[in-house]
């Protein structure tokens, strides 16, 4: 195990560091995408994608087909794609046993990271690579960020703490060192984009943990950050969730790995949902101007905070819990209508529910709850996970009822916070600092290709209020 002091030390060690040769397979993949994308601006610019109406300008830009993104594709009907793959395709073919995470068998956020930037699924060999080339690279970890992210307040919205961290990380960034410089050419930026990327990712957990350790423990860490466990060990690790931590909750081997497991699966899945999400889209927004990764990840962060995003799974958590406070019984289903009907009727939203783009129930759902449903021993006696469950199953009848949102169904959020806080993670506003270490994967890698492929500033046009009732007129 290596002290955070020795992390904040390891400057000098830059040059030893380990390598996945993950670069070198984005590197070959560049050229045949770049010439696929000037192809089609040359041939088919003017080929039209659907019809923009003015619904979709005052609402939201909802069904508006007008973003390039490489990595993932949602389907309405079958929910998210990874370059092709779906969630149990990923599972069947990339979770499989690592050498570096103890021998477990769960899919690990890497062999994603590596999907989403080549196209192609890694070998084992190189998803072990990957997760020692994280490792190593979060030695890096600058001591000056560290002391910052550490003194941030206990009252202070983890997330608000997530943007700092990041944004801090921006004097940093190699990618801005190298354009002030002004010698760097238009098709070299991805380089310089993907070594920030790299690092912001291996960061995270570094980040994560302090912000934790902020909220619950006098901002002393609750865990040892190691570069030989993979990244969501580490996640794991420094929320004092692993034996060798400072095991807060004092959890067995067995729930611990579980709990492990659980960061692997959670992070592995939310790593990309195309790229109109809130975060995603910001991230790629503010990276259109030549933001580097810090900063634009940090703006990114914000969008995923608002309760309509990744906020959501926390007020599922409050949603259930209060819930169970009201009724006789999570198995009383008359009881759980009825309190549905009461939030309805009060013109409050079900959380966990609905979509803007899904229309069956989410497969991140079903992966979330499978995971509870593999582990009986484990949550049979959670009432709140019942609830969940039971929830998926009677809400979306009366949601239809309702008739107004497009999307019955539940989403990953109605799963994924119960499953936290039931091994123990009570700080509800925590939760989607988790999902942030998540989406950075995905919307970063979506920021290298941006520049590899050179793609412009994004400017949409707007219309005032004149414009708009002019086209009504016609
Ligand atoms: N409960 C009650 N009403 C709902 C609802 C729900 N779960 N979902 C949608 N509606 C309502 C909307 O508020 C809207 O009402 P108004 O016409 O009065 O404004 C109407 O149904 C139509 O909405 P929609 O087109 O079906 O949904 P949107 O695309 O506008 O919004 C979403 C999608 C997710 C914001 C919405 O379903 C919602 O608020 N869900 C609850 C919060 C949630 O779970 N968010 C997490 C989403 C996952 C993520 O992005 O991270």
């Amino acid at each position: 195990m290596i002290s955070a002091r020795t992390v904040r030390n390891f400057h000098s060690f830059r040059a030893l560091r380990a390598s996945s040769n993950l670069k070198d397979a984005l590197r070959d993949v560049i050229p045949t995408k770049r010439q696929e994308l000037l192809d089609i601006k040359k041939n088919y610019s003017d080929v039209k994608v659907g019809d923009i109406t003015i619904g979709s300008v005052i609402g939201g830009m909802r069904g508006n087909q007008s973003m390039f993104w490489q990595g993932t594709s949602l389907d309405p009907q079958e929910g998210i794609r990874f370059q092709g793959l779906t969630i149990p395709d990923c599972l069947n073919q990339m979770g499989g046993i690592s050498e570096i995470h103890g021998g477990r068998s769960s899919l690990l956020p890497e062999s994603m990271l590596w999907l989403l930037m080549t196209g192609k699924t890694p070998t084992k060999q190189q998803t072990n690579d990957l997760s020692k080339e994280l490792g190593e690279r979060a030695l890096n970890f600058p001591s000056k960020v560290h002391k910052l992210v550490s003194s941030l307040p206990e009252g202070m919205h983890p997330m608000t703490q997530l943007a700092i961290g990041l944004a801090s990380l921006n004097q940093y960034s190699s990618f801005a060192k190298e354009y002030e410089k002004g010698t760097i050419g238009k098709n070299d930026y991805w380089d310089y984009i993907y070594e920030d990327v790299l690092n912001l990712v291996a960061y995270l957990p570094l980040l994560t943990g302090q912000i934790y350790a902020n909220i619950t423990n006098n901002s002393k860490p609750l865990g040892e950050f190691s570069d030989k466990v993979d990244w969501s060990h580490n996640i794991a690790a420094l929320l004092g969730m692993t034996t060798d931590s400072v095991n807060k909750h004092n959890l067995s081997q067995e729930r611990a790995n579980d709990f492990t497991d659980l960061v692997r699966l959670y992070t592995a899945i939310h790593v990309d949902h195309e790229g109109g999400n809130v975060s995603a889209h910001t991230t790629h927004l503010v990276g259109s101007a030549l933001g580097d990764p810090y900063i634009s990840y940090s703006s990114g962060i914000m969008g995923l905070a608002g309760p309509l995003h990744g906020l959501a799974a926390q007020e599922v958590v409050r949603f259930l819990t209060e819930m169970n406070s009201k009724i006789s019984s999570p198995k009383n289903e008359t009881e759980i209508v009825d309190y549905l009907w009461s939030i309805l009727n009060s013109h409050r939203v079900v959380p966990g529910y609905g979509h803007a783009v899904l229309r069956k129930p989410d497969p991140r759902f079903v992966a979330m709850l499978n995971f509870a449903k593999e582990r009986p021993q484990e949550f049979n006696e959670d009432k709140n996970v019942y609830l969940m469950q039971k929830l998926s199953e009677v809400a979306p009848t009366v949601l239809m009822e309702h008739g107004k949102c497009k999307n019955p169904f539940p989403n990953v959020d109605s799963a994924s916070g119960i499953l936290f806080h039931h091994y123990g993670i009570q700080e509800l506003l925590f939760f989607t600092v988790i999902f942030g270490c998540s989406r950075a994967m995905g919307a970063l890698t979506q920021l290298v290709w941006d520049r590899a492929l050179g793609l412009p500033i994004e400017r949409p046009r707007s219309l005032d209020f004149g414009a708009i009732k002019s086209l009504c007129r016609k």
